[in-house]
Protein backbone atom coordinates (compact mmCIF):
# COMPACT_ATOMS: atom_id res chain seq x y z
CA UNK A 1 0.00 0.00 0.00
CA UNK A 2 3.05 2.24 1.03
CA UNK A 3 4.72 1.47 -2.40
CA UNK A 4 1.47 1.98 -4.18
CA UNK A 5 1.04 5.49 -2.53
CA UNK A 6 4.69 6.27 -3.12
CA UNK A 7 4.78 5.16 -6.73
CA UNK A 8 1.31 7.25 -7.36
CA UNK A 9 3.51 10.08 -6.12
CA UNK A 10 6.01 10.29 -8.11
CA UNK A 11 3.70 9.53 -10.91
CA UNK A 12 2.28 12.73 -9.87
CA UNK A 13 5.11 15.03 -9.79
CA UNK A 14 6.46 13.59 -12.91
CA UNK A 15 2.77 14.26 -14.52
CA UNK A 16 3.15 17.96 -12.37
CA UNK A 17 6.55 18.87 -13.87
CA UNK A 18 4.96 18.43 -17.16
CA UNK A 19 2.30 20.41 -16.75
CA UNK A 20 4.62 23.12 -15.86
CA UNK A 21 7.77 23.22 -17.49
CA UNK A 22 8.03 25.48 -19.74
CA UNK A 23 4.29 25.67 -20.32
CA UNK A 24 4.16 29.70 -18.69
CA UNK A 25 2.07 31.70 -20.70
CA UNK A 26 3.01 35.83 -21.15
CA UNK A 27 0.55 38.45 -22.07
CA UNK A 28 1.08 38.99 -26.20
CA UNK A 29 2.45 42.94 -25.13
CA UNK A 30 3.45 43.04 -21.38
CA UNK A 31 2.85 46.21 -19.61
CA UNK A 32 5.01 47.82 -17.21
CA UNK A 33 4.52 50.53 -14.86
CA UNK A 34 7.00 52.87 -15.01
CA UNK A 35 9.02 55.81 -13.02
CA UNK A 36 9.15 58.99 -13.55
CA UNK A 37 12.48 58.60 -15.99
CA UNK A 38 10.69 56.37 -18.29
CA UNK A 39 11.99 53.63 -16.96
CA UNK A 40 10.08 49.86 -16.59
CA UNK A 41 9.91 48.75 -12.97
CA UNK A 42 9.70 45.44 -11.81
CA UNK A 43 8.96 45.58 -8.19
CA UNK A 44 9.19 42.44 -5.09
CA UNK A 45 8.35 42.91 -2.16
CA UNK A 46 6.19 42.04 0.67
CA UNK A 47 2.90 42.83 2.89
CA UNK A 48 3.62 45.23 5.74
CA UNK A 49 2.04 43.43 7.16
CA UNK A 50 -0.99 41.51 8.79
CA UNK A 51 -0.62 42.37 12.34
CA UNK A 52 -2.07 46.02 11.73
CA UNK A 53 -5.57 44.42 11.25
CA UNK A 54 -5.75 43.70 15.30
CA UNK A 55 -2.70 46.05 16.82
CA UNK A 56 -3.48 49.19 18.35
CA UNK A 57 -4.09 51.73 16.04
CA UNK A 58 -3.61 49.47 13.14
CA UNK A 59 0.00 49.56 13.02
CA UNK A 60 2.23 47.00 11.56
CA UNK A 61 4.69 45.64 14.08
CA UNK A 62 7.98 46.75 12.06
CA UNK A 63 10.66 49.09 13.44
CA UNK A 64 12.62 51.18 11.40
CA UNK A 65 15.34 48.87 11.48
CA UNK A 66 13.27 46.17 10.07
CA UNK A 67 12.32 48.02 7.05
CA UNK A 68 16.51 48.65 6.90
CA UNK A 69 16.28 44.54 6.79
CA UNK A 70 13.99 44.61 3.83
CA UNK A 71 15.03 47.24 1.80
CA UNK A 72 18.85 46.94 1.91
CA UNK A 73 19.43 43.30 3.21
CA UNK A 74 16.59 41.65 1.08
CA UNK A 75 17.05 43.94 -1.87
CA UNK A 76 13.17 44.56 -2.06
CA UNK A 77 12.07 47.71 -3.78
CA UNK A 78 8.30 47.18 -3.14
CA UNK A 79 5.98 47.14 -0.11
CA UNK A 80 2.14 46.80 -0.16
CA UNK A 81 0.96 48.58 3.01
CA UNK A 82 -1.98 47.85 4.87
CA UNK A 83 -4.50 50.51 5.50
CA UNK A 84 -7.80 50.46 7.56
CA UNK A 85 -10.79 52.04 6.59
CA UNK A 86 -11.28 51.92 10.25
CA UNK A 87 -8.59 53.74 11.17
CA UNK A 88 -8.97 56.71 8.81
CA UNK A 89 -12.46 57.03 9.90
CA UNK A 90 -13.23 55.62 12.87
CA UNK A 91 -16.52 57.22 13.33
CA UNK A 92 -18.82 58.62 10.74
CA UNK A 93 -17.67 61.59 9.01
CA UNK A 94 -14.88 61.86 11.45
CA UNK A 95 -11.15 61.24 9.90
CA UNK A 96 -8.35 60.50 11.96
CA UNK A 97 -4.87 62.43 10.86
CA UNK A 98 -3.23 61.07 13.78
CA UNK A 99 -3.70 57.62 12.31
CA UNK A 100 -2.51 58.83 8.36
CA UNK A 101 0.67 60.69 10.62
CA UNK A 102 1.54 57.37 12.25
CA UNK A 103 1.33 55.38 8.75
CA UNK A 104 3.12 58.51 7.15
CA UNK A 105 5.56 57.87 9.33
CA UNK A 106 6.04 54.54 8.35
CA UNK A 107 5.51 55.00 4.95
CA UNK A 108 8.86 57.18 5.15
CA UNK A 109 10.55 54.25 6.57
CA UNK A 110 10.10 52.76 3.12
CA UNK A 111 10.02 55.22 0.56
CA UNK A 112 13.75 56.91 2.02
CA UNK A 113 15.11 53.23 1.43
CA UNK A 114 13.94 53.74 -2.35
CA UNK A 115 10.82 51.50 -1.52
CA UNK A 116 8.00 52.11 -3.61
CA UNK A 117 5.47 51.83 -1.62
CA UNK A 118 1.34 50.90 -2.47
CA UNK A 119 -1.16 51.37 0.66
CA UNK A 120 -4.12 48.22 -0.12
CA UNK A 121 -7.09 49.24 1.76
CA UNK A 122 -7.53 46.19 3.35
CA UNK A 123 -10.46 43.58 4.82
CA UNK A 124 -10.78 40.26 5.41
CA UNK A 125 -14.53 39.03 5.77
CA UNK A 126 -15.56 43.19 6.40
CA UNK A 127 -14.78 44.70 9.57
CA UNK A 128 -14.49 44.00 13.20
CA UNK A 129 -17.71 44.31 14.33
CA UNK A 130 -18.43 40.99 12.49
CA UNK A 131 -15.28 39.29 13.42
CA UNK A 132 -13.34 40.53 10.33
CA UNK A 133 -10.78 43.70 9.95
CA UNK A 134 -11.92 46.63 7.81
CA UNK A 135 -14.70 48.61 7.88
CA UNK A 136 -15.56 50.85 11.13
CA UNK A 137 -18.45 49.27 12.96
CA UNK A 138 -20.53 52.21 12.22
CA UNK A 139 -20.37 51.09 8.97
CA UNK A 140 -21.35 47.54 9.24
CA UNK A 141 -25.32 47.25 8.38
CA UNK A 142 -26.24 43.81 9.85
CA UNK A 143 -30.21 44.67 8.30
CA UNK A 144 -32.60 41.75 9.99
CA UNK A 145 -29.49 39.77 10.70
CA UNK A 146 -28.16 40.94 14.23
CA UNK A 147 -29.19 37.89 15.88
CA UNK A 148 -27.98 35.73 13.48
CA UNK A 149 -24.28 35.08 14.04
CA UNK A 150 -22.17 32.23 12.90
CA UNK A 151 -19.32 30.68 14.82
CA UNK A 152 -16.72 28.24 13.31
CA UNK A 153 -14.65 25.70 15.00
CA UNK A 154 -10.91 27.29 15.36
CA UNK A 155 -9.39 24.71 13.55
CA UNK A 156 -11.53 25.81 9.87
CA UNK A 157 -9.99 28.36 8.01
CA UNK A 158 -10.42 32.32 8.84
CA UNK A 159 -12.47 32.73 5.13
CA UNK A 160 -15.18 30.43 5.86
CA UNK A 161 -16.43 33.40 7.77
CA UNK A 162 -17.35 34.30 4.74
CA UNK A 163 -21.04 32.50 5.24
CA UNK A 164 -21.68 33.98 8.18
CA UNK A 165 -25.23 35.76 7.94
CA UNK A 166 -24.03 38.73 8.88
CA UNK A 167 -21.28 39.42 6.96
CA UNK A 168 -23.06 38.29 4.26
CA UNK A 169 -24.97 41.48 4.97
CA UNK A 170 -22.79 43.69 5.69
CA UNK A 171 -21.24 43.30 2.20
CA UNK A 172 -24.88 42.97 0.57
CA UNK A 173 -25.83 46.37 1.96
CA UNK A 174 -22.39 47.55 1.17
CA UNK A 175 -22.36 46.63 -2.61
CA UNK A 176 -26.01 47.73 -3.46
CA UNK A 177 -25.42 51.10 -3.21
CA UNK A 178 -29.38 51.74 -2.70
CA UNK A 179 -30.38 51.48 1.00
CA UNK A 180 -27.24 52.21 2.52
CA UNK A 181 -25.39 54.41 -0.40
CA UNK A 182 -23.36 56.65 2.30
CA UNK A 183 -21.30 52.98 2.75
CA UNK A 184 -19.66 53.38 -0.52
CA UNK A 185 -19.86 57.51 -0.16
CA UNK A 186 -17.51 57.23 2.71
CA UNK A 187 -15.76 55.09 1.59
CA UNK A 188 -14.77 57.25 -0.96
CA UNK A 189 -14.43 60.19 0.91
CA UNK A 190 -11.88 58.26 3.24
CA UNK A 191 -9.81 57.28 0.03
CA UNK A 192 -9.52 61.19 -1.03
CA UNK A 193 -8.46 61.87 2.34
CA UNK A 194 -5.36 59.06 1.84
CA UNK A 195 -5.16 60.68 -1.60
CA UNK A 196 -4.41 64.35 -0.40
CA UNK A 197 -2.09 62.99 2.32
CA UNK A 198 0.49 60.74 -0.28
CA UNK A 199 -0.41 62.50 -3.77
CA UNK A 200 2.44 64.97 -3.23
CA UNK A 201 4.98 61.65 -1.87
CA UNK A 202 6.74 60.38 -4.90
CA UNK A 203 7.84 57.11 -3.39
CA UNK A 204 4.29 56.16 -3.06
CA UNK A 205 3.49 54.47 -6.20
CA UNK A 206 -0.32 54.08 -5.91
CA UNK A 207 -3.47 53.01 -4.17
CA UNK A 208 -5.07 49.43 -3.94
CA UNK A 209 -8.78 50.33 -3.97
CA UNK A 210 -10.43 47.15 -1.78
CA UNK A 211 -8.04 43.99 -0.90
CA UNK A 212 -9.94 40.75 -2.17
CA UNK A 213 -13.59 42.08 -2.78
CA UNK A 214 -16.10 39.64 -1.95
CA UNK A 215 -19.72 40.00 -3.04
CA UNK A 216 -21.66 38.80 -0.02
CA UNK A 217 -23.86 35.78 -1.81
CA UNK A 218 -22.00 32.77 -2.23
CA UNK A 219 -24.30 32.74 -6.03
CA UNK A 220 -22.89 35.91 -7.25
CA UNK A 221 -19.84 34.41 -6.27
CA UNK A 222 -19.56 31.64 -8.31
CA UNK A 223 -21.03 33.25 -11.41
CA UNK A 224 -18.57 35.85 -10.90
CA UNK A 225 -21.61 38.15 -11.73
CA UNK A 226 -20.57 41.10 -9.19
CA UNK A 227 -17.45 41.82 -10.92
CA UNK A 228 -18.90 42.57 -14.41
CA UNK A 229 -21.66 44.58 -12.10
CA UNK A 230 -21.30 45.96 -8.36
CA UNK A 231 -17.91 45.55 -8.66
CA UNK A 232 -17.35 47.12 -11.37
CA UNK A 233 -20.07 50.05 -10.97
CA UNK A 234 -17.69 50.93 -7.64
CA UNK A 235 -14.83 50.88 -9.43
CA UNK A 236 -16.59 53.58 -11.80
CA UNK A 237 -17.47 55.52 -8.44
CA UNK A 238 -13.90 55.81 -7.20
CA UNK A 239 -11.96 56.69 -9.63
CA UNK A 240 -13.03 59.07 -10.68
CA UNK A 241 -13.10 60.47 -7.11
CA UNK A 242 -9.19 59.25 -6.49
CA UNK A 243 -8.77 61.41 -9.63
CA UNK A 244 -10.01 64.52 -8.38
CA UNK A 245 -7.28 64.71 -6.08
CA UNK A 246 -3.97 62.78 -7.39
CA UNK A 247 -4.00 62.63 -10.78
CA UNK A 248 -0.57 60.73 -11.23
CA UNK A 249 -0.73 57.76 -9.32
CA UNK A 250 -0.85 54.02 -10.42
CA UNK A 251 -4.73 52.49 -9.48
CA UNK A 252 -4.34 49.13 -8.40
CA UNK A 253 -7.55 46.60 -8.74
CA UNK A 254 -8.24 43.28 -7.56
CA UNK A 255 -10.81 41.02 -9.33
CA UNK A 256 -12.91 39.01 -7.19
CA UNK A 257 -10.73 36.75 -4.84
CA UNK A 258 -12.65 33.56 -4.62
CA UNK A 259 -11.78 31.24 -7.35
CA UNK A 260 -9.77 33.72 -8.85
CA UNK A 261 -6.82 33.59 -6.94
CA UNK A 262 -6.63 29.41 -7.22
CA UNK A 263 -6.93 29.86 -11.17
CA UNK A 264 -10.43 30.39 -12.58
CA UNK A 265 -11.27 33.24 -15.02
CA UNK A 266 -12.34 36.78 -13.88
CA UNK A 267 -15.60 38.14 -15.33
CA UNK A 268 -14.53 41.59 -14.29
CA UNK A 269 -14.12 43.96 -17.91
CA UNK A 270 -11.42 46.44 -18.51
CA UNK A 271 -11.46 49.52 -15.93
CA UNK A 272 -11.60 53.25 -17.19
CA UNK A 273 -9.15 55.45 -16.06
CA UNK A 274 -10.53 59.13 -16.11
CA UNK A 275 -6.66 60.91 -15.75
CA UNK A 276 -5.82 63.34 -17.82
CA UNK A 277 -2.78 61.34 -20.16
CA UNK A 278 -2.32 57.46 -20.39
CA UNK A 279 -4.03 55.03 -18.45
CA UNK A 280 -2.22 54.51 -14.75
CA UNK A 281 -4.03 51.42 -13.96
CA UNK A 282 -2.74 48.31 -12.63
CA UNK A 283 -4.46 44.61 -12.47
CA UNK A 284 -3.40 43.81 -8.87
CA UNK A 285 -5.00 39.56 -8.56
CA UNK A 286 -3.30 37.26 -5.78
CA UNK A 287 -2.29 34.07 -6.10
CA UNK A 288 -3.04 31.24 -3.68
CA UNK A 289 -3.49 27.50 -4.74
CA UNK A 290 -5.89 25.90 -2.87
CA UNK A 291 -4.78 23.34 -0.97
CA UNK A 292 -0.96 24.46 -0.82
CA UNK A 293 -2.82 27.14 1.55
CA UNK A 294 -4.30 25.00 3.75
CA UNK A 295 -0.93 23.44 3.91
CA UNK A 296 -1.08 20.47 2.55
CA UNK A 297 2.14 19.27 0.30
CA UNK A 298 2.48 20.63 -2.72
CA UNK A 299 0.84 18.72 -5.15
CA UNK A 300 -0.93 18.13 -8.62
CA UNK A 301 -4.07 19.94 -7.75
CA UNK A 302 -1.85 22.93 -7.03
CA UNK A 303 0.14 22.70 -10.01
CA UNK A 304 -3.33 22.67 -12.19
CA UNK A 305 -4.32 25.77 -10.12
CA UNK A 306 -1.31 27.94 -11.28
CA UNK A 307 -1.47 26.69 -15.11
CA UNK A 308 -5.39 28.19 -15.22
CA UNK A 309 -4.17 30.96 -12.96
CA UNK A 310 -0.96 32.01 -15.46
CA UNK A 311 -3.73 31.11 -18.85
CA UNK A 312 -6.54 33.24 -17.57
CA UNK A 313 -4.45 36.01 -16.57
CA UNK A 314 -2.93 36.15 -19.76
CA UNK A 315 -6.45 36.62 -21.01
CA UNK A 316 -7.18 39.13 -19.33
CA UNK A 317 -4.10 40.92 -19.66
CA UNK A 318 -4.35 40.53 -23.13
CA UNK A 319 -7.96 42.34 -22.99
CA UNK A 320 -7.33 44.51 -19.93
CA UNK A 321 -3.98 46.05 -21.14
CA UNK A 322 -2.56 47.18 -18.13
CA UNK A 323 0.46 45.91 -16.11
CA UNK A 324 0.51 43.28 -13.83
CA UNK A 325 1.46 43.13 -9.94
CA UNK A 326 0.77 40.43 -7.92
CA UNK A 327 -0.27 41.75 -4.33
CA UNK A 328 -0.16 38.62 -2.69
CA UNK A 329 0.99 35.28 -2.39
CA UNK A 330 2.36 32.83 -0.02
CA UNK A 331 3.00 30.15 2.32
CA UNK A 332 4.45 28.23 4.99
CA UNK A 333 8.29 26.29 5.27
CA UNK A 334 6.45 23.58 6.97
CA UNK A 335 4.56 22.94 3.92
CA UNK A 336 6.35 19.50 2.05
CA UNK A 337 7.59 21.18 -1.37
CA UNK A 338 6.95 24.61 -0.57
CA UNK A 339 10.78 25.82 -2.03
CA UNK A 340 9.60 23.76 -5.32
CA UNK A 341 6.57 25.58 -5.17
CA UNK A 342 8.15 28.98 -4.58
CA UNK A 343 11.01 28.53 -7.70
CA UNK A 344 7.32 27.66 -10.00
CA UNK A 345 5.62 30.40 -9.30
CA UNK A 346 8.64 33.06 -8.82
CA UNK A 347 9.65 31.68 -12.29
CA UNK A 348 6.24 32.21 -13.59
CA UNK A 349 5.86 35.76 -12.18
CA UNK A 350 9.35 36.95 -14.21
CA UNK A 351 7.92 35.13 -17.32
CA UNK A 352 4.55 37.13 -17.04
CA UNK A 353 6.68 40.68 -16.44
CA UNK A 354 4.62 40.91 -13.24
CA UNK A 355 6.27 42.13 -10.26
CA UNK A 356 5.08 40.79 -6.68
CA UNK A 357 4.64 41.56 -2.68
CA UNK A 358 4.85 38.31 -1.10
CA UNK A 359 2.65 37.50 2.03
CA UNK A 360 3.49 38.98 4.70
CA UNK A 361 6.17 39.93 6.29
CA UNK A 362 5.10 39.06 9.75
CA UNK A 363 7.53 36.96 12.18
CA UNK A 364 5.90 32.92 11.74
CA UNK A 365 5.45 30.18 9.86
CA UNK A 366 4.37 32.00 6.62
CA UNK A 367 6.71 34.96 7.31
CA UNK A 368 10.49 35.97 6.35
CA UNK A 369 11.57 35.89 10.05
CA UNK A 370 10.44 32.71 12.10
CA UNK A 371 9.18 33.50 15.77
CA UNK A 372 12.72 34.65 16.91
CA UNK A 373 13.59 36.50 14.20
CA UNK A 374 15.52 34.30 12.41
CA UNK A 375 15.16 34.17 8.61
CA UNK A 376 13.61 31.19 7.16
CA UNK A 377 14.63 28.97 4.11
CA UNK A 378 12.12 30.96 1.75
CA UNK A 379 13.98 33.78 2.00
CA UNK A 380 16.80 32.22 -0.38
CA UNK A 381 13.85 32.28 -3.07
CA UNK A 382 12.21 35.56 -2.86
CA UNK A 383 15.77 36.99 -2.24
CA UNK A 384 16.13 36.65 -6.44
CA UNK A 385 17.87 38.59 -8.92
CA UNK A 386 15.63 41.00 -10.50
CA UNK A 387 16.38 43.97 -12.73
CA UNK A 388 14.36 47.08 -10.49
CA UNK A 389 14.39 49.21 -13.03
CA UNK A 390 14.68 48.55 -16.87
CA UNK A 391 16.25 51.32 -18.75
CA UNK A 392 14.13 50.30 -22.04
CA UNK A 393 11.53 48.29 -23.03
CA UNK A 394 11.65 44.86 -21.34
CA UNK A 395 11.76 41.19 -23.22
CA UNK A 396 11.93 38.90 -20.81
CA UNK A 397 13.95 38.11 -17.58
CA UNK A 398 14.47 34.93 -15.79
CA UNK A 399 16.73 33.55 -12.76
CA UNK A 400 17.54 30.20 -12.51
CA UNK A 401 17.84 28.72 -9.43
CA UNK A 402 20.42 26.04 -9.76
CA UNK A 403 22.75 27.97 -12.02
CA UNK A 404 22.48 30.70 -10.66
CA UNK A 405 22.10 32.62 -13.79
CA UNK A 406 20.54 35.65 -14.59
CA UNK A 407 19.41 36.85 -17.92
CA UNK A 408 17.70 40.15 -19.26
CA UNK A 409 16.85 41.45 -22.75
CA UNK A 410 15.45 44.84 -23.38
CA UNK A 411 15.17 46.91 -26.09
CA UNK A 412 15.87 50.81 -26.51
CA UNK A 413 12.78 52.99 -26.01
CA UNK A 414 12.87 56.72 -26.62
CA UNK A 415 12.73 59.41 -24.11
CA UNK A 416 13.62 56.95 -21.01
CA UNK A 417 16.77 57.97 -19.42
CA UNK A 418 19.06 56.88 -15.92
CA UNK A 419 20.47 53.64 -16.19
CA UNK A 420 18.95 50.01 -16.15
CA UNK A 421 19.63 48.49 -11.79
CA UNK A 422 19.67 44.71 -11.57
CA UNK A 423 19.67 43.81 -7.67
CA UNK A 424 22.05 40.62 -7.48
CA UNK A 425 22.45 39.29 -4.42
CA UNK A 426 25.55 38.31 -2.59
CA UNK A 427 23.41 35.48 -1.33
CA UNK A 428 23.07 33.36 -4.57
CA UNK A 429 26.92 34.93 -5.59
CA UNK A 430 29.16 34.25 -2.41
CA UNK A 431 32.45 34.00 -4.91
CA UNK A 432 31.18 36.99 -6.69
CA UNK A 433 29.60 37.23 -10.31
CA UNK A 434 30.47 37.85 -14.08
CA UNK A 435 28.68 40.23 -15.95
CA UNK A 436 28.52 40.11 -20.34
CA UNK A 437 26.54 41.63 -22.45
CA UNK A 438 25.65 41.74 -26.06
CA UNK A 439 26.86 45.72 -27.13
CA UNK A 440 29.98 46.33 -28.30
CA UNK A 441 33.05 45.88 -26.26
CA UNK A 442 34.10 49.33 -24.60
CA UNK A 443 30.59 50.58 -25.40
CA UNK A 444 28.92 49.59 -21.92
CA UNK A 445 29.60 50.01 -18.81
CA UNK A 446 28.34 49.44 -14.90
CA UNK A 447 28.79 50.62 -11.37
CA UNK A 448 28.88 48.47 -8.33
CA UNK A 449 26.70 49.48 -5.15
CA UNK A 450 28.30 46.29 -2.69
CA UNK A 451 26.46 47.94 -0.16
CA UNK A 452 22.89 47.72 -1.72
CA UNK A 453 24.02 44.93 -4.38
CA UNK A 454 22.62 46.76 -6.97
CA UNK A 455 24.23 46.99 -10.11
CA UNK A 456 23.56 49.96 -12.28
CA UNK A 457 24.39 48.87 -15.89
CA UNK A 458 24.64 51.43 -18.56
CA UNK A 459 23.97 50.51 -22.24
CA UNK A 460 25.23 51.42 -25.69
CA UNK A 461 22.27 53.14 -27.39
CA UNK A 462 23.21 52.84 -30.50
CA UNK A 463 22.16 48.77 -30.31
CA UNK A 464 18.58 47.85 -30.55
CA UNK A 465 18.31 45.79 -28.20
CA UNK A 466 20.52 44.55 -25.19
CA UNK A 467 21.32 40.56 -23.95
CA UNK A 468 22.73 40.85 -20.59
CA UNK A 469 23.59 37.19 -18.53
CA UNK A 470 25.10 37.32 -15.38
CA UNK A 471 26.74 34.37 -13.41
CA UNK A 472 28.31 32.80 -10.38
CA UNK A 473 32.19 32.85 -9.96
CA UNK A 474 33.03 29.62 -8.59
CA UNK A 475 35.93 28.94 -6.12
C1 LIG B 1 -4.48 36.04 6.79
C2 LIG B 1 -3.44 36.01 7.90
C3 LIG B 1 -4.00 35.26 9.09
C4 LIG B 1 -5.34 35.89 9.52
C5 LIG B 1 -6.28 35.96 8.33
C6 LIG B 1 -7.59 36.68 8.63
O1 LIG B 1 -2.26 35.38 7.43
O2 LIG B 1 -3.09 35.31 10.18
O3 LIG B 1 -5.94 35.10 10.53
O4 LIG B 1 -5.65 36.65 7.25
O5 LIG B 1 -7.38 38.03 8.95
C7 LIG B 1 -5.73 36.52 1.96
C8 LIG B 1 -5.96 37.80 2.65
C9 LIG B 1 -4.98 37.98 3.81
C10 LIG B 1 -4.74 36.63 4.50
C11 LIG B 1 -3.97 35.77 3.50
C12 LIG B 1 -3.46 34.43 4.07
O6 LIG B 1 -5.98 38.94 1.82
O7 LIG B 1 -5.48 38.96 4.69
O8 LIG B 1 -4.00 36.80 5.70
N1 LIG B 1 -4.87 35.56 2.37
O9 LIG B 1 -4.54 33.60 4.44
N2 LIG B 1 -6.36 36.07 0.89
C13 LIG B 1 -5.93 34.82 0.61
C14 LIG B 1 -4.97 34.47 1.54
Amino acid sequence: MIKTTSNMLKIFSIVGFFALSGCWQKPTSTQYITDNQGRALILHGINSSSSAKHSEGHLPWITEADVEQEAVEWGFNFVRFLIFWDGIEPERGVFDESYLDAVEERVNWYTSRGVHVMLDMHQDVYGHKVDGNGAPEWATELSLMDNFALTFPDDLPWWISYIDPQVVAAFLNFWGYSNYQYLQDHYIQSWQKVAERFKDNPGVIGYDMMNEPYPGDLLSAITFTFEETRLKDFYDRLIPAIREIDNDKWIFYEPQSLGINFGFASKLPPIDDVREGDKRLVYAPHSYPLTLHEGVPYNLTDKLNMRDWNRNRVKELNSHKVPMIVGEFGGSDHVKGFRDYLNDTLNMFDMMGSGWAYWSNDPGGWGLLDEDRKETPKVDHLVRPYPRAIAGQPIAFSFDFDTKIFSLEFAEKDGVIGPTEIHLPDRHYPNGWRISSSDPQGRWSYDWDAHRQILSLTSDPEMATHFITVSSISE
